[in-house]
């Protein structure tokens, strides 16, 4: 795309004026045609200074995540190479089992603002506009329902991976779902699948990441926190989507290939429900036991007060640290 190009070469030439004539040369395109890609970018939200004789010069980026803005970023082959980038939407994962019949596998939706983000069993998501990441993904693997589910465990690998090379700071998994740091969830992973008994037709994965949120709703303080809250500093939110992008496919590709139990010592690494109490609440009933272990296929094995030890689905049970996270 031609507006892709002047922006690529506005941006490698920061600093310095490119003229009007230049581009023509260097793309091959008549003077209207680079003018009006100048004020398509500049609608966009660029700041770009026209000045006769010396041309343009690029002065300012807007803080948006559209596939111009991550592309130089992204590694991964399939994921986000088929990228779609809105400004506001009622909910990426919605979106996205709407368009998965015919998508490409591995398509990312991502969105600046949700009016109406999801969490699990219908709860609603925060996702405060331009303050955070909230992606999903369309996969089509030939997978049986119960290996997809152990997908949410490998994207919670991934973002983990992400947080830490993107703003060096360390989180960790509360299984099976949620990203925590210092107590207070950060991310949370929504997994949706279409399917048979035996076969997956797609599966969505949704992440939201607090990347830049400074308050929350009243209910949410003291349970949510942001990576800009834990560093003190405003992130870029453009190499940690693509670097979530990237991470992501990095480990799909190995659990595509060698199974769940390839990933499971990283789960167990990151993992801040491990070997501690946790209350898991199972049909109504609340019983405390001991989380000591994840299985080969993403399970969390528990040993409750009374010596039995369960294995507990994802899905099956809501499990609670005994002290928040
Ligand atoms: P969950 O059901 O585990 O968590 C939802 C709960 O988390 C809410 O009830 C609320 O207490 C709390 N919460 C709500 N918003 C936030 C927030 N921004 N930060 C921290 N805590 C919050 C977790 O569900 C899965 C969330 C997936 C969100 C992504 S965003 C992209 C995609 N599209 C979509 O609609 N959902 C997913």
């Amino acid at each position: 795309m031609l507006k892709n190009d002047i922006l690529s070469i506005l941006k490698a030439n920061k600093g310095k004026h490119i003229s009007g004539q230049e581009l023509c040369e260097m793309l091959n395109v008549s003077r209207t045609a680079v003018w009006k890609c100048i004020n398509e970018l500049k609608s966009d939200g660029y700041i770009i200074e026209s000045k006769h004789k010396s041309g343009y010069l690029l002065m300012e980026e807007p803080d948006i995540i559209d596939y111009m803005e991550i592309s130089p970023y992204l590694k991964a082959e399939f994921i986000g190479r088929n990228y779609l980038h809105f400004e506001s939407i009622s909910s990426t994962n919605d979106y996205a089992k709407e368009i998965a019949p015919s998508a490409t596998d591995g398509t990312a939706i991502v969105a600046e603002e949700q009016t109406s983000g999801r969490g699990r069993m219908g709860r609603h998501w925060v996702s405060n506009k331009g303050q955070g990441i909230w992606l999903s993904m369309i996969l089509k693997p030939n997978l049986s329902p119960n290996e997809a589910v152990k997908l949410t465990q490998v994207a919670a690998v991934a973002v983990v991976d992400s947080i830490k090379e993107i703003a060096d700071i360390r989180s960790g998994i509360k299984w099976p779902n949620d990203i925590v740091i210092n107590s207070k969830k950060v991310c949370g992973i929504l997994t949706e699948m279409n399917g048979e008994i035996d076969r997956v037709n797609f599966i969505v994965i949704g992440i939201g990441i607090n990347v830049n949120v400074q308050n929350f709703p009243e209910d949410l303080c003291g349970k949510a926190t942001s990576l800009s809250i834990e560093t003190g500093k405003i992130l870029d939110r453009k190499p940690l989507t693509a670097s979530i992008l990237n991470n992501f496919e990095k480990y799909y590709r190995i659990f595509l290939i060698n199974g769940f139990s390839s990933i499971r010592n990283l789960c167990k690494e990151y993992s801040l429900t491990l070997n501690k109490d946790v209350k898991v609440i199972i049909n109504n009933n609340e019983c405390i036991g001991r989380a000591v272990d994840i299985d080969d296929d993403g399970n969390l094995i528990v040993v409750f007060k009374n010596g039995e030890k369960k294995t507990i689905a994802s899905g099956d049970v809501s499990v609670r640290g005994l002290l928040g996270y």
